[in-house]
């Protein structure tokens, strides 16, 4: 049973919402997510603030270095999972990034360092494939 890491997007845009929360619960099976909340469907996106946001950073880093792997769907851009990508990397986390090559273009930031196992999907059901390989 491995504590995983899931980053998606929250901020960036929540166009994947259902499909992080798909993957959280295949996941959930038989390991744990620490970062559940990507897949809510009910964030509350319009509460910001400077306290809170920095309560939100300290419990992800927490979150983070407590990881055994990390799991990023990257086919929704997002500042903060690119900020846990490199944050993770620094941490020395494995690091599995999923992104629909059929929509997104990945940044040169990610495919350009082998340090991250990139996963490129058509399919949704690959991805599955791909986690029970990795898991
Ligand atoms: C409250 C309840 C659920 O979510 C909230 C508030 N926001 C966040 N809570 C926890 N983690 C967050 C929140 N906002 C961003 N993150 C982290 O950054 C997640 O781990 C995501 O992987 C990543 C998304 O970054 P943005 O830049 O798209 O927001």
């Amino acid at each position: 049973m491995k504590k995983i890491y899931f980053a998606g997007s929250i901020r960036g845009g929540r166009v994947d919402a259902d499909l992080y929360r798909r993957i959280i619960e295949y996941m959930q099976r038989s390991n744990v997510v620490l970062t559940e909340h990507v897949g809510s469907g009910k964030l509350l996106l319009t509460e910001q603030g400077a306290r809170r946001d920095a309560m939100i950073y300290d419990q992800d880093m927490g979150w983070l270095r407590e990881s055994d792997v990390v799991i990023a769907e990257c086919s929704c851009a997002s500042l903060g999972v690119g900020y846990e990508l490199a944050s993770a990397e620094h941490l020395g986390k494995p690091c599995h990034i999923f992104y629909d090559r059929s929509k997104t273009q990945l940044s040169a930031m990610l495919t350009g360092n082998p340090y991250f196992i990139i996963h490129p999907y058509q399919a949704e059901e690959e991805i599955y494939a791909a986690l029970d390989l990795i898991l």
